[in-house]
């Protein structure tokens, strides 16, 4: 199907989970410009730069367009689609037959649309049965989902956009909202003019573009949350809503238990906040619609599924849930890490919410798919971190990655590359090439993007859109679907010779009925005209959700929610005399993680140049850094060079930088190469906002990275 002359349609952003609806025009198959749909519930009209500038980046020179194949000589060919396909099915099936299923593993990611998730869970915990069928949501999602779940029954937000306009605080934990949700960011911004008394409370060792937006900033020391959460709950147990505690909680004794064995002058120590700033936000939140955001200032982290819930227990401890206005809304990173988390792309998770642990969901899935009963794996399937370090040491043999960098993108990279090398097949679909990961492959499959496919998304308010081809894909570049799809039948597997996307989506959506994530109203033919609809949807005339647990009926087999008890643990890396900085990463609003896309737009890089370290006067000054001058961060896993940014809006003893340089664009510039691989113990995901390092001048010229072995050898201290 070829597009002549100027044309237009709609799609959503691939970028973050905010989910704007994209206006696109097009001549024939260029895009020219995008722009924000008004009337769209996640952006009406807004935009932020990154989503503006996603024209640029589709037709670039190196964009992939063929499948390719690694050659004796290291380089890379040219090959058929059905070769490529041919050589994988291949490779599997003889992995699969001398090694088990379980030396196998797939690694997707939030930027898979829900029918490829959907297919590769099918593919792998189905046909192949193994549950290393993981993600890069892992690292991301992991800790929201298992602390939604363990408290209100059932993953996914309670919450809407529109809550904004209705909230009375809004508390902002652990998310830098202006940089990484700049949209939903406006709405906050629009309530505090249309409500001036409405407060904004931001916690954040950071003073970041958000907290400069605040009533009330909260620098608390990294990882100390769950002190600053006891310290609040202990100030507001005198206001808490008993009569809703009683009806529709469970596990409020031993909460306020633990809490009155605490001590709040050792609980506000351990945040090194001011007292009055904690009493200021007790304030704040009493009797008052409270809306609480966060992100991954609170997911990655060894207590991240403890920091989840001890935000949920002060929302039942208010009674703020289930009502316009309030309740916790964790921000999804990705565009569809939420349909990744529906149609089980994670290890522990089946379609529908289901899970891989539990007898009935997996005969439930094995009976949609017409597959026998004892088809899918009890056997707990490898995580993010689990598969590289099993890949290194050969217990894993195979990883097929799509839609994911993880040779930027995972903490400990000196680890991964190893492990990537040690692989006996890795095989890597994306759009782009070289990326840090095609570089490992044995065998490169070029899919087709957002405007380049039909496809399917949820965003971060349940919103589920479905956006259609809008121009040719380059090249033989295939949906992500369709590539999962030929793998399966040239496998053999039953049930996936799909007339349609149209029928894949079907099958998908009937699987989640009666399911909280019931999207079974969500036909591919009423979504197509419907443009948008939020689960629990479960049949055709269902409008939709807005808002869950308006009726307080959560989704626990008693129905009350449940009050955790979170004991810290604290992080897993202390500074000491060696390493005394505490190393803290994320993201700017300029660039789209390991910047495939947004490192090719002038715009965003002239804000962004490069990789910089942020760094208080009071630790740059003894060191002799100077802004702008060029230092090195190491610890004991590695070493990075980066630029310093002497400045106040970081606290003392705390450094910060990105992940957003890889090797191709900045040698050894990549935090990743800094953070270490420990996990939170029931999520599995990993602490990305916490390491110890130090920091020193490089006053000398230094021949680039990695000659030099030993990062001490660089140093001028
Ligand atoms: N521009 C841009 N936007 C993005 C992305 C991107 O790459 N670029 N990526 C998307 C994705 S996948 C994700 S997951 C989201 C992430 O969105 P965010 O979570 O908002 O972004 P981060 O910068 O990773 O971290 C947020 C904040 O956590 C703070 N923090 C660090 N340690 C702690 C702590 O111990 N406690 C508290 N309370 N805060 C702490 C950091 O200072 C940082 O400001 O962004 C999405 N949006
Ligand atoms: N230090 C540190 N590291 C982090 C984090 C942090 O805060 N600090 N955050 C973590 C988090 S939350 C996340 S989500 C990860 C993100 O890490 P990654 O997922 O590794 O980052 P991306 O650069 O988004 O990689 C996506 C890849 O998919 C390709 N792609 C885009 N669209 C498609 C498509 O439709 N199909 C296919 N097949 N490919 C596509 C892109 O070209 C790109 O190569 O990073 C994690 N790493
Ligand atoms: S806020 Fe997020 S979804 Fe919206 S345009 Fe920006 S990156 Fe895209
Ligand atoms: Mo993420």
């Amino acid at each position: 199907m070829s597009h002549p002359g100027l044309h237009h349609g709609e799609s959503v952003c691939p970028y973050c989970g905010v989910g704007c609806r994209l206006w696109v025009e097009a001549e024939g198959e260029r895009l020219i410009r995008v722009k924000g749909v008004e009337d769209a519930a996640a952006n009406r009209g807004r935009l932020c730069h990154k989503g503006a500038t996603l024209w640029h980046v589709i037709d670039t020179p190196d964009r992939l367009r063929f499948p390719l194949q690694r050659t004796l000589g290291g380089g890379f060919r040219r090959i058929s689609w059905a070769k490529a396909i041919k050589l994988i099915a291949g490779r599997l099936r003889g992995l699969h037959a001398t090694h088990g299923p379980d030396s196998v593993a797939f690694f997707g990611s939030g930027q898979l649309d829900t029918e490829s998730a959907y297919l590769a869970c099918k593919l792998f915990k189905g046909v192949l049965g193994t549950n290393n069928t993981d993600s890069n949501s892992r690292l991301c999602m992991a800790s929201a989902a298992y602390g939604y779940s363990s408290s209100l029954g059932s993953d996914g937000p309670p919450t809407c956009y529109d809550d904004v306009a209705e909230a009375e605080t809004i508390v902002i934990l652990g998310s830098n909202m202006a940089e990484a949700h700049p949209v939903t960011f406006d709405l906050v911004r629009q309530r505090k003019r249309d409500a001036p008394l409405t407060r904004i409370v931001v916690v954040d060792p950071r003073r970041t573009p958000t907290a400069e937006r605040a009533d009330l900033h909260l620098p608390l020391r990294p990882g100390s949350d769950l002190a600053f959460l006891h310290a609040l709950a202990k100030l507001l147990l005198p206001d808490a809503d008993r009569g809703f505690i009683a009806a529709h909680t469970t596990g409020f004794e031993a909460f306020e238990a633990y809490l009155a064995q605490q001590d709040l002058n050792a609980l506000i120590a351990e945040t090194a906040l001011p007292e009055a700033l904690v009493r200021d936000t007790a304030q704040a939140l009493r009797g008052r619609k409270v809306l609480t955001f966060y992100c991954m200032g609170a997911n990655q982290s060894r207590e991240g599924v403890a920091k989840n819930l001890a935000i949920v227990n002060l929302h039942l401890l208010l009674g703020q849930i289930g009502m316009p206005g309030a309740g916790p809304f964790s921000l999804t990173g990705q565009p569809n890490a939420m349909g990744g988390r529906e149609s089980g792309l994670l290890a522990h998770q089946l379609p529908g919410y289901r899970l891989t642990a539990n007898e009935v969901h997996r005969a439930e899935v094995a009976a949609h798919w017409g597959y026998p009963a004892g088809a899918l794996s009890p056997r707990p399937g490898l995580t993010a971190v689990e598969m590289f370090r099993a890949l290194e040491t050969g217990k894993l043999k195979a990883i097929w990655i799509a839609a994911t960098n993880p040779a930027a993108s995972m903490p400990d990279l000196h680890q991964v590359q190893r492990a990537l090398r040690q692989a006996e097949l890795v095989v890597v679909q994306d759009c782009y090439h070289p990326t840090e990961t095609t570089q490992h492959a044995d065998l490169i499959l070029p899919a087709a993007q957002w405007v380049e496919k039909d496809w399917t998304g949820t965003n971060s308010e349940r919103m589920v859109s479905f956006s259609p081809r809008l121009i040719a894909p380059v090249g033989e570049a295939l949906p992500d679907y369709e590539i999962i799809r030929r793998v399966a039948v040239a496998l053999g597997a039953q049930g996936f010779d799909f007339p349609s996307r149209e029928a894949l989506w079907d099958e998908f959506r009937t699987l989640t009925s009666g399911r909280p994530c019931d999207m079974n109203g969500m036909s591919a033919a009423r979504l197509c005209s419907a443009r948008e609809l939020q689960w629990p949807c479960p049949h055709e005339e269902h409008p939709g959700t807005k808002r869950r647990y308006l009726d307080r009926a959560f989704h626990t087999p008693d129905g009350r929610a449940r009050f955790h008890v979170n004991k810290p643990v604290g992080p897993h890396e202390r500074t000491d005399a060696e390493y005394p900085l505490i190393l803290t990463t994320g993201r700017l609003a300029a660039h789209w993680h390991t910047r495939t896309r947004t490192g090719k737009v002038i715009s965003l890089n002239f804000k962004a140049p490069g990789p910089s370290l942020q760094i208080h006067p009071h630790d740059a000054g003894p060191r002799g850094i100077e802004d702008g001058a060029e230092v090195v961060v190491s610890n004991r896993r590695g070493f990075v060079r980066v630029v310093a940014e002497v400045t106040e809006t970081i606290p003392p003893g705390t450094v910060f930088t990105t992940f957003h340089w890889g090797d191709l664009h900045a040698p050894h510039s990549n935090a990743n190469y800094l953070t270490h691989a420990a996990l939170d113990p029931i999520s599995k995901q990993p602490e990305y906002k916490y390491a110890a390092v130090e920091v020193a001048a490089v006053r000398t010229w230094v021949p680039a990275a990695p000659v030099v072995s030993d990062p001490t050898e660089m140093l001028n201290a």
